[in-house]
């Protein structure tokens, strides 16, 4: 039994036979597996609405205390993704020629990455998320959240399956370091930008590298009785 204190409500479970309990993981993995990381957008665009209900969607991610400690930054406007492009490509530039280690430039050679960002200026829409590590109220008290970087990066684990569910392409852009973000977008010193999301459909004859996705028993250990 519950706490009587604990203000509860019925769980809306969805009962659902065996056979299409399958056919739907099934459905969904195979939705899943044609996902790609894309990189090459067209500046195509991309209906507002979708982009309102894939948040909306990445809203029902779990959280730390429900705390829900995410924002995320939805970008259109040319000017503020030029700057962003700019500011990226600073910090790339600076990565491949100097910063990164050539074994981690050795790793990258497979996907054909440069410092080279066209997408953040082209592309549609993109979104930055960001991590609250606080939330200040309006009476200036810090209220501490948890487990801040799990939480939302479910919630945008969440967002890339609903962008892709809804038909478009979508890229995981993780600039470094990503401070300059928060300064282009007025975001709080409280708030971690995590990555970039970056959203539209793919230029006409795309293409992406050919690499492999691991096979269950090289990610997955049994621990069966
Ligand atoms: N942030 C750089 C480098 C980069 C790093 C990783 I790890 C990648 O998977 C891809 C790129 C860039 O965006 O080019």
């Amino acid at each position: 039994m519950t706490e009587p204190s604990l203000n509860t409500i019925e769980l809306a479970f969805e009962e659902l036979s065996e056979e299409q309990m399958k056919n739907r993981a099934l459905e969904f993995n195979a939705l899943m597996q044609r996902r790609r990381t894309v990189r090459d957008f067209s500046s195509r665009e991309v209906p507002r609405e979708l982009i309102d209900i894939c948040l909306t969607a990445a809203g029902s991610a779990p959280s730390g205390a429900n705390r829900q400690p995410w924002h995320f930054a939805l970008i259109s406007d040319p000017d503020i993704k030029r700057k962003i492009r700019s500011s990226a490509e600073i910090e790339e530039e600076e990565f491949y020629s100097k910063r990164a280690p050539q074994d981690w430039l050795d790793a990258l050679a497979q996907l054909g990455t440069d410092s080279d960002k066209p997408f953040l200026e082209h592309a549609p829409f993109l979104i930055v998320v960001f991590a609250q590590k606080f939330v200040v109220d309006n009476k200036g008290n810090k209220q501490k959240n948890y487990y801040v970087t799990e939480s939302a990066s479910i919630a945008a684990g969440l967002l890339i399956a609903a962008l892709h569910n809804a038909g478009l392409a979508t890229l995981t852009h993780t600039p470094s370091p990503m401070k300059f973000l928060n300064t282009i977008l007025a975001r709080p010193s409280t708030e971690k930008p995590l990555m970039v999301i970056v959203i539209g459909y793919p230029k006409e004859g795309a293409r992406v590298p050919a690499i492999q996705r691991k096979i269950l028993n090289e990610f997955v250990s049994i621990h069966e009785e």
